[in-house]
């Protein structure tokens, strides 16, 4: 296992191994049909500035939503989390939304922002750490729906939250979503919490346009995986021979971003050869949007109670408070 030094100076335990996972993730995923690339894979440096610039939007009503939210609410989360917590975020990009949390919370014992994506995730954990000079700022470089370990603190934490902004649990299927909060549940450990974005279901034409905007940098977001692809994996996609697709599935409540294959063709990476018949897709995200209730349903299933709701005025977005249930037998303890 490798370790690296952050621009904060701490030790940053470094699980992203490189290429490897990407590589054979891509080839498995090419190999299955329908083709599909976990969505995980957009944010590198450039996947991570794109989705900076889709977050600036007219048509992402999601950031400036949980951002309203995040500004009018922020005073009663630090009631609700209390005093002397521990802070984890998980896929912490740019931690835009972040200080306007520590800056309200009373006495924060540490903040663990982790990311997948290693420039952007130092670049940023600099920037809070210098504008939170008391603050004990340590990034870690890991993909967190793999186990990662936390480095340990000698400060007195009265509660461990784990906060999970901008609706990245969507990405995930609700048996996966589950599956990953019960992982934060044991991670926070008995008397934790969760401070959650969630993406409500809404009217398709709002939601659809959010993924299909005029500008087109969502298509160019979903095509940087191709662009990866040929830059890392010595591969030989023709950007233009593929097109973005983004739809609303309301049997699933899910957008759903695909790559369209514009003809027949056969694309290589590196020796491999993957063959497409002309309008063949790959999926490379699920976008979930929840009813409150039907999250709530999750939430309880993975030992978390939902303690509180919080939306925007036009309710487009949520943000949610959930307490880990005490003593719960779901979640193995191992704290
Ligand atoms: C960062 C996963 C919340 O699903 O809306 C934005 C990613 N994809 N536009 C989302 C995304 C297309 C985004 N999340």
């Amino acid at each position: 296992m490798a370790i690296h030094r952050s621009p904060v100076g701490s030790i940053v335990l470094n699980r992203c191994t490189p290429k490897s996972p990407f590589h054979a993730d891509v080839l498995a995923g090419l190999s299955m049909s329908p083709k599909e690339i976990p969505s995980k894979y957009f944010y590198d440096e450039r996947g991570s500035a794109l989705f900076d610039r889709i977050c600036e939007l007219p048509e992402y009503y999601l950031t400036r939503a949980e951002f309203a939210i995040m500004h009018r609410c922020v005073a009663e989360m630090a009631e609700a989390l209390g005093p002397q917590c521990l802070l984890i975020e998980y896929g912490s990009g740019s931690s835009v939304k972040t200080p306007i949390l520590i800056a309200a919370l009373e006495r924060l014992t540490g903040y663990i922002p982790i990311d997948i994506s290693r420039e952007h995730l130092y670049v940023s954990a600099n920037a809070l750490a210098r504008r939170f000079p008391e603050l004990d700022v340590a990034p870690i470089c890991a993909d967190f729906t793999e186990p990662f370990e936390l480095p340990r603190s000698g400060r007195n934490n009265q509660r461990t939250v784990v906060y999970f902004p901008g609706s990245t649990i969507g990405n995930f299927t609700p048996e996966e979503a589950v599956e990953l909060m019960k992982q934060i549940a044991q991670q926070v450990g008995p008397g934790g919490a969760l401070l959650i974005g969630v993406d409500v279901r809404k009217p398709i034409e709002v939601v659809e346009t959010a993924y299909n905007d005029r500008a087109g940098v969502t298509a160019a977001f979903n095509l940087n995986l191709l662009a990866r692809i040929n830059r890392e994996l010595d591969g030989n996609f023709n950007l233009g021979a593929f097109e973005h697709r983004a739809f609303f599935n309301g049997d699933h409540s899910r957008i759903e971003m695909h790559l369209i294959s514009k003809k027949k063709q056969v694309c290589r990476i590196g020796p491999a050869a993957i063959a497409f018949e002309e309008g063949e897709n790959i999926r490379t995200e699920y976008s979930y949007k929840y009813r409150p209730d039907l999250f709530e349903k999750l939430a309880n299933q993975a030992g978390f109670v939902v303690q509180k709701v919080w939306m925007d005025e036009k309710r487009l977005f949520s943000v949610q408070y959930l307490e880990r249930v005490a003593g719960d037998s779901r979640v193995t303890s191992d704290e």
